[in-house]
C-alpha cells in the first residue's frame, strides 16, 4: 500500500474503507494467512511451469497460494543408460527423473496426468506429498491414449517424491517412472543464488553393466537388489562433462536431491564440499555441516552449501562401486578466483573419472532380438521371452498367471489355445469388452501392441511353449497374414 507520512488521519481511515469496500483481493494479499494450511484460500490459477533435471523452476517468493494446474504426460521411450546401452524407460514428462513441481503451501493442485497414445502400458501416480488415498494413485490411474484429472490442497511444506503406482510397482519405479515435488512454505525458501534438482536410481538389465544393445529389465535382479546401474538423473553421464551442473565462487548452491530407489539407499555425499545445511528427509529439520546424508529410497534431502573455490566438486552416492563402477556419480563445475587461504594446492583433473565396468568385454551381437530374425524354434522362445519381458509381463504377470479380475492368464488359457489366428488379432489390434478365460469374465481393455511381426511370431511362440499351453509355433507368415486380413477392412 502507498503511504505518505503526512496524510492526515481521517482521510487515511477513508483511503482504507474504499479500498475495502472496492478491492477485496489486495486486502486479501496483505492480511496474514490462516496457519492451518487447509484454510489458505487461494487467489486466481497459474499453470505450473514444469522443468525437466537439473533444472528448477523459480521460487514462488511472495505469491499467495493459488490453484495451480499441473499438466503432466507419461512418455514411454528409448534413450540411452550409457555409451551403446538403451533402454526403454517409462517417464513423467520424457526425462528421468520426471518434471520438477514446485507448489507452496495452500496451493491447490489440479493435476491432470496424460498417458501419451503410444505408450503400451496404465500408470498412475501416488505423490507423497498428498494428503489422502494412496496419494492420489487410486484417482488417478490412467490407459494410453487417455487423461484423467484429480485435485489436491496442499498442506504440507518439504521435499517430496512421485512415483507411479501401478501393478508391479516395482518395476514402474524401476524403469524410472518418479519425480520430486517441492511444497515451499509461504514466502518461499530462503533465496540462493543457484538451484539444481538430481535424483538417484537403480536400474536392472539382462545384460551386464556396458554390455551393448537394448537392454531389457531383468525382474529377477530387481528383486535381488542386485543393481546394474546405480546413476543419478536416469542415466550414467547425465551430470558430467559438459553436463555437468555449474556455480561461481562466493555462490550459494542448493540440492533438492530425491532418491527413486527402487531398491537402494543412497548415501549422498560431495567430494571437496561440506553441506552447510541440510534440510533431513526433506523436512523442516536442518542440520549443519554435514558431509554425507541418507536418502531413503523414497526420499528426499535438501542440501546447501556456499563453493569457495574453484574446481570440480564430485556428487557420490558413497557406497563408493556405484559411483565409480555402476554410474552413480555426478559434477559440479566451479569458476572464479582462486582463494589460497581456503585451498592451495595442485588441481588435477581425472582422478574421479568413471571407471566403467571394468573387466566387461564388449559384445558384438546387439542386446535383444526384433531387429535379428530367428533361425529356429527354440531361438524365437528365446527372442520371445525378451518381447514378453519388456511388453506383456507388466499386466500378463511374470508366469502369465494374470492379475485376478483385470488382467486374464496367458497360463493354460483356455481362451488362448482355442484359436491362434484370434490371438494374433488381439496382440496386433487390441482387445475390448467381454471374454471369458478359463471360465472367469474379464471386461477390460487390452492396447494394441506396437510389434513386428517377427516380434509378435515370437512372443506368441514364448507363450503358446510356456506355462501349460499347447505348443503351437507362430510364425511371422502367419502374422503377417492376419494383419493383411485387419488392413483389407
Ligand atoms: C496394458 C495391459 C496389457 C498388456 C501390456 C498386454 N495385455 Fe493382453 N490383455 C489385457 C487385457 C485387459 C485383456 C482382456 C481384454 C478384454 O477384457 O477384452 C487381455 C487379453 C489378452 C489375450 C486374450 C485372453 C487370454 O488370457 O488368453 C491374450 C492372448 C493376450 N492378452 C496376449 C497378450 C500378449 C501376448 C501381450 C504382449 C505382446 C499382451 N497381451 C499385452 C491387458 C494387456
Ligand atoms: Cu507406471
Amino acid at each position: 500500500m502507498k503511504t505518505k507520512h503526512k496524510i492526515p488521519v481521517p482521510v487515511l481511515i477513508l483511503l482504507l474503507g474504499v479500498l475495502l469496500a472496492g478491492c477485496s483481493q489486495s486486502v486479501a494479499d496483505n492480511k496474514p494467512e490462516p496457519t492451518d494450511p487447509a484454510e489458505i484460500e487461494v487467489v486466481g490459477e497459474l499453470v505450473a511451469d514444469l522443468t525437466a533435471p537439473p533444472m528448477v523452476s523459480p521460487s514462488v517468493v511472495k505469491r499467495p497460494a493459488k490453484k495451480l494446474i499441473v499438466n503432466m504426460e507419461v512418455v514411454e521411450k528409448e534413450m540411452e543408460m550409457t555409451d551403446g546401452v538403451k533402454y526403454i524407460y517409462w517417464t513423467f514428462g520424457g526425462s528421468v527423473p520426471g518434471s520438477f513441481i514446485r507448489t507452496r503451501v495452500g496451493d491447490e493442485v489440479e493435476f491432470h496426468l496424460k498417458n501419451h497414445p503410444d505408450n503400451k502400458l496404465p500408470h498412475n501416480i501416488d505423490l507423497h506429498a498428498v494428503t489422502g488415498p494412496g496419494g492420489g494413485a487410486t484417482s488417478s490411474f490412467v490407459a494410453p491414449g487417455h487423461e484423467i484429472q484429480f485435485s489436491f490442497k496442499v498442506l504440507n511444506e518439504g521435499l517430496y517424491v512421485y512415483h507411479c503406482a501401478t501393478a508391479p510397482v516395482g518395476m514402474h519405479i524401476a524403469n524410472g517412472m518418479y519425480g520430486l515435488i517441492l511444497v515451499e512454505p509461504a514466502g518461499g525458501l530462503p533465496p540462493v543464488d543457484k538451484e539444481y534438482y538430481i535424483m538417484q536410481g537403480d536400474f536392472y538389465t539382462k545384460g551386464e553393466y556396458g554390455k551393448r544393445g537394448l537392454q531389457p529389465f531383468d525382474m529377477n535382479k530387481a528383486i535381488d537388489e542386485d543393481a546394474d546401474y546405480v546413476v543419478f538423473n536416469g542415466s550414467v553421464g547425465a551430470l558430467t562433462g559438459d553436463k555437468a551442473i555449474t556455480a561461481n565462487v562466493g555462490e550459494t548452491v542448493r540440492l533438492y536431491v530425491g532418491n527413486g530407489g527402487p531398491n537402494l539407499v543412497s548415501s549422498f555425499h560431495v567430494i571437496g564440499e561440506i553441506f552447510d545445511k541440510v534440510y533431513v528427509e526433506g523436512g523442516n529439520l536442518i542440520n549443519e555441516n554435514v558431509q554425507t546424508t541418507l536418502i531413503p529410497a523414497g526420499g528426499a534431502a535438501i542440501v546447501e552449501f556456499k563453493v569457495d573455490v574453484p574446481g570440480t566438486l564430485i556428487l557420490v552416492d558413497h557406497s563408493i562401486f556405484r559411483a565409480f563402477n555402476k554410474g552413480a556419480l555426478g559434477m559440479l563445475n566451479v569458476q572464479g578466483e582462486e582463494n589460497k587461504r581456503i585451498y592451495s594446492g595442485t588441481q588435477q583433473t581425472g582422478i574421479y573419472e568413471h571407471e566403467g565396468g571394468g573387466a566387461q568385454e564388449m559384445p558384438a551381437e546387439p542386446g535383444t532380438g526384433g531387429e535379428i530374425v530367428a533361425s529356429s524354434v527354440k531361438e524365437q522362445i528365446e527372442f520371445g521371452k525378451q518381447v514378453y519381458a519388456r511388453t506383456c509381463l507388466a499386466c500378463h504377470q511374470a508366469n502369465g498367471e494374470g492379475i485376478a479380475e483385470a488382467f486374464p492368464p496367458l497360463a493354460n488359457s483356455d481362451y488362448l489355445n482355442a484359436d491362434v489366428n484370434r490371438t494374433i488379432d488381439i496382440v496386433l489390434n487390441g482387445k475390448s469388452g467381454k471374454i471369458v478365460v478359463n471360465g472367469k469374465e474379464y471386461n477390460s481393455v487390452m492396447t494394441r501392441q506396437v510389434l513386428s511381426d517377427e516380434e509378435v511370431a515370437n512372443v506368441l511362440t514364448y507363450v503358446y511353449n510356456s506355462w501349460g499351453n499347447n505348443k503351437k509355433v507362430v510364425t511371422p507368415a502367419m502374422v503377417k497374414t492376419v494383419r493383411q486380413k485387419q488392413d483389407a477392412l
